[in-house]
């Protein structure tokens, strides 16, 4: 079996930034080795330990692990300048001259942490831009180096792209070394299955609600074919499927408040997402835009996230378009203009 780091040698181009990238790896992997031990071990890790993250939302003990021990991997690694955390107000500045910076969600999925659900950590490596450290992640998801997740589920796995398509990878438990599993994944362009939290249908707007609706009509509206609904509520685990057998994942805006740019994170997980799908032949976008063009504004900034089967994601876009046109308004799967949704 081909292991991570045989493959990571791949990257000894002589280039300062590729080369980093093999230390990074090598570092998370044995971290993620560990972090997939203490989860597999069990305790209190869900308990809330009384403090909130950037965004206000409660932090878990596992949150907490997670981000420290990604950043200790981080400082050890010697390649990294700046570690961005959902988990951290600010960027954590760890060595000027150093070439990579990282955004990072250290435990996606915190939520399924008590019901022994797959959950993960997903890292987004940009190249060091230098100036203000505290503003190096805001760069363009197409800037990124290197992009990944680990699954912490019944197998550990890891999915990540350098840039020449996306690869999958499991841990031995025996030894914590990550073996090649699937070189070159490619999500099939065509799907029948689609994600999204279907609780929030009323909040959701016109566009949405229309191309959900067309769906559920199955082989009797305008899809003329049944659809299938799977929805596990970590990012992580929704993608795993895709990259696995195809389908599209929706988390768009909607009208409640703080949810008008959807819940997910643009530059440590949409944009990491983004770039692994589209090198496994995926689409990634907010309803407008692909994900990867999208210039950040803030470090915690959320953004609408469609992706998968490229195909499925342009039925998508494809009611966005026309109540674009038909109102003459933009974004429409993130902020608008209307207070409400389209009454039935
Ligand atoms: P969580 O808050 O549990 O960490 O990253 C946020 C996230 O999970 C994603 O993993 C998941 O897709 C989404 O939120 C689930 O949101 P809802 O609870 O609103 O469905």
């Amino acid at each position: 079996m081909v292991t991570l780091n045989a493959r990571l040698q791949s990257l000894k181009t002589g280039r300062e930034q590729q080369e980093a990238l093999i230390d990074l790896f090598t570092a998370f992997a044995d971290t993620a080795c560990k972090v997939s031990r203490i989860i597999s071990a069990g305790g209190e890790l869900s308990d809330t330990i009384g403090a909130q993250n950037s965004d206000g939302d409660a932090q878990k003990a596992l949150d907490v692990i997670a981000d420290d021990e990604f950043l200790a991997a981080a400082r050890a690694s010697r390649v990294v300048a700046t570690y961005c955390s959902e988990e951290q107000d600010r960027a954590v500045v760890i060595e000027e001259s150093a070439p990579l910076v990282i955004a990072i969600d250290p435990l996606d999925g915190s939520s399924n942490i008590d019901v022994n659900v797959s959950i993960g950590t997903i890292i987004s490596v940009l190249p060091n831009p230098g100036g203000d450290l505290q503003q190096s992640a805001m760069q363009t998801g197409s800037n990124q180096l290197a992009a990944a997740f680990f699954v912490y589920g019944p197998q550990t796995t890891l999915y990540l792209t350098t840039g020449n398509g996306t690869d999958l990878y499991r841990m031995d438990p025996s030894t914590g070394a990550f073996l090649l599993v699937k070189e070159g994944i490619e999500i099939p362009a065509e799907t029948s299955e689609y994600a999204i939290n279907g609780s929030n249908a009323r909040q959701w707007y016109s566009p949405v609600q229309r191309y959900i609706s067309d769906l559920l009509l199955g082989d009797e509206g305008p899809r003329e074919r049944n659809f299938n609904t799977r929805w596990i509520g970590s990012l992580v685990a929704d993608a795993s499927r895709i990259f696995n057998r195809g389908g599209v994942f929706l988390y768009p805006g909607d009208c409640r408040p703080k949810y008008e740019n959807g819940r997910l994170r643009l530059i440590y997980e949409a944009n990491p997402v983004a770039f692994l799908v589209e090198q496994a032949g995926g689409a990634a976008t907010d309803g407008v835009m692909r994900i990867l063009e999208k210039p950040p504004t803030a470090i915690h900034e959320r953004t609408a996230l469609i992706f998968g089967s490229k195909m499925e994601v342009n039925w998508a876009c494809s009611y966005e378009e026309e109540t674009c046109q038909a109102f003459d308004q933009a974004g429409l799967f993130g902020r608008h203009n209307f207070s409400a949704p389209e009454q039935k």
